[in-house]
């Protein structure tokens, strides 16, 4: 009788509790690149548009400069729910999402406008999919842009044969230690930050990025003051938000931050080809010599690590390869 009665001014009670607002977020941004980069202006942007769509409810707040971390300590701390979103190279999340590893393999794409083609479409809707139904507790959010990333050295690189014994600096991911390898050099993982000291004390010899990064993480101001145009990686930069965080936004919320990560994509593409131009004329000022070089040879030398790592994702790569 009583557990009755209970039941039932339990049940009026939860009748009167009035719907709850939905909750006010602010999500916390983490990204390694400084103020003023394209993907931390495109993510703060995106902000002000969640802001202006939610009369203020949603924010999202930028920690840029690698405040919270390097990136694989960036992506930890994302599945986890301290942070809410990183924008990442996707370079990182292969060791935790293996399935889109198949964008981070060299040459996988033709050139900047093709891997454009292939993220803005079904393929790109795909991987972010595989990222959010992995058990990684990341939900994929949009992709934005990294261009192509080229080989900056002490010495002058036109050939694999001039990377003998060169000791590279690539992103910690096998795959891309193995890629310098078949280039010709010894590629060794390093977290981006501490890659100016070790140019700077000749731990390393060189190491590999588009222009924008070469500029602003001051790694041309190191004795690696050439840059050979290898254009060996074009990996789509990933913006992912922590599955915890995402749980607890309304279906109606989820949709606005899809949405607008989205149009963050289209944002950071313009910005990025701007900032492209001005940190290559940047880099030239400064006295980077620019090699061309015969990007076939390094096509051709990377053919092993397609084979290897390409091995699982066979249609996939033809499918990729079909895109105009
Ligand atoms: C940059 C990329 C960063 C980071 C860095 C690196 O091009 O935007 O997210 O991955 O390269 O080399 O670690």
């Amino acid at each position: 009788m009583n557990i009755r009665r209970t039941l039932i001014a339990a049940s009026v009670a939860l009748s009167l509790v009035p719907a709850l607002p939905a909750l006010a977020q602010t999500l916390k941004a983490a990204d390694t690149h400084p103020a003023g980069y394209p993907t931390v202006v495109a993510v703060e942007n995106m902000g002000k548009r969640l802001e202006a769509a939610t009369n203020g409810r949603m924010k999202i707040q930028m920690f840029p400069g690698a405040v919270l971390g390097q990136e694989k300590e960036t992506v930890e701390q994302t599945q986890i729910g301290a942070i809410q979103i990183a924008r990442i190279s996707l370079g990182v999340i292969g060791p935790v999402v293996p399935e889109v590893d198949v964008f981070n393999m060299p040459f996988v794409f033709r050139d900047i406008a093709h891997m454009r083609a292939v993220i803005d479409g079904p393929i790109g809707d795909e991987l972010l999919q595989k990222v959010t139904d992995s058990p990684a507790k990341l939900v994929g959010l949009g992709w934005m842009d990294g261009g192509a990333r080229s080989l900056y050295t002490k010495k002058p690189v036109h050939t694999p044969a001039d990377l003998k014994g060169q000791k590279v600096r690539m992103m910690g991911n096998p795959l891309f230690v193995d890629t310098m390898n078949a280039m010709g050099g010894n590629g060794i993982a390093m977290s981006y930050g501490e890659v100016f000291t070790a140019l700077q004390t000749g731990v390393i010899d060189g190491a590999e990025n588009n222009p924008p990064s070469y500029f602003t993480a001051n790694h041309y101001n190191t004795p690696a003051k050439y840059y050979a145009q290898t254009n060996h990686l074009i990996i789509p930069e990933i913006l992912v938000m922590s599955k915890v965080s995402w749980d607890k936004l309304s279906p109606a919320d989820q949709a606005l931050v899809k949405k607008s990560a989205r149009e963050a994509q289209l944002d950071q593409r313009a910005l990025w080809d701007k900032s492209v131009a001005d940190y290559t004329a940047k880099l030239k000022a400064a006295g980077i010599e620019f090699i061309p070089v015969d990007q076939k040879v390094f096509f051709d030398a990377t053919a092993p690590v397609r084979a290897k790592y390409g091995a699982k994702f066979t249609d996939l790569m033809k499918r990729i390869g079909d895109v105009k």
